[in-house]
């Protein structure tokens, strides 16, 4: 194998947009190999070998093959020197990295991702989605976005969820954030939010990683 990162994933999806907007920002070398969620083809027996899960993304680096995108974002951070984004040098600063990256699956992206599911994804393949589970994301949408806001954002404290500085923790949560624009969310009542969502637009890489979904935003709404 090479020494480029190989990324396996689909900008569709947010982790790999997430990984792929951290290499590009860091000028890491890598290839993209498009694996299209949109025809099922994680499912496939030969992406199966590459990841048992058949989940996006997934790296391969020499001899190396990782899932699990914080699990990405944290290597990537160690092994190309980038202390700034993950500090593997000092156990409290990453603790409270470590600490975002937990609480996100279940405390935000079990709601934004199952909501983009119902309202976007399902649609699509001409399925109706399930009452229950859009009122659960209703109720926990703004729950997690006013965790965020007085929480990691500490109410405006912070520029970034751990502090002054970015880090792979911002990177992850902004993905999954950001693709509700496609279905007009309104982040009106979130203005400490919406302030750090412009601040992380300014980073490198951020438009060629969500051109998919900028498209897909810019198209008129039915
Ligand atoms: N915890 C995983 C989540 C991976 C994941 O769920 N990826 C989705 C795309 S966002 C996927 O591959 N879904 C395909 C499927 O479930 O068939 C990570 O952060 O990498």
């Amino acid at each position: 194998m090479s020494s480029t990162v190989i990324l396996f994933g689909d900008l569709m999806s947010q982790p790999t947009r997430a990984v792929i907007w951290f290499m590009m920002l860091n000028k890491i070398p890598h290839e993209f190999r498009l694996i299209s969620i949109g025809n099922l083809e994680q499912r496939s027996k030969e992406f199966e070998k590459i990841n048992p899960f058949k989940k996006l993304p997934v790296i391969q680096y020499e001899n190396q093959t990782i899932f699990e995108s914080h699990t990405i974002l944290r290597w990537l951070s160690q092994q190309f020197k980038l202390p700034q984004y993950y500090d593997f040098n000092d156990l409290n600063n990453r603790c409270k990295v470590d600490m975002y990256l937990d609480w996100h699956h279940l405390g935000l992206r079990k709601a934004t991702a199952g909501y983009f599911f119902q309202k976007f994804i399902l649609p699509k393949f001409g399925k109706s989605e399930s009452e229950d589970m859009v009122k659960d994301a209703e109720l926990n949408i703004p729950r997690a976005f006013k965790e965020i806001e007085s929480i990691f954002l500490a109410n405006g404290k912070n520029d970034y969820l751990i502090g002054e500085n970015v880090t792979i923790a911002d990177f992850s949560c902004y993905c999954e954030i950001n693709q509700l624009e496609v279905l007009n969310y309104d982040f009106t009542p979130y203005p400490i939010l919406s302030n750090w969502m412009e601040r992380m637009k300014q980073f490198e890489g951020f438009k060629e990683s969500h051109k998919i979904i900028h498209k897909i935003a810019s198209q008129p709404k039915l």
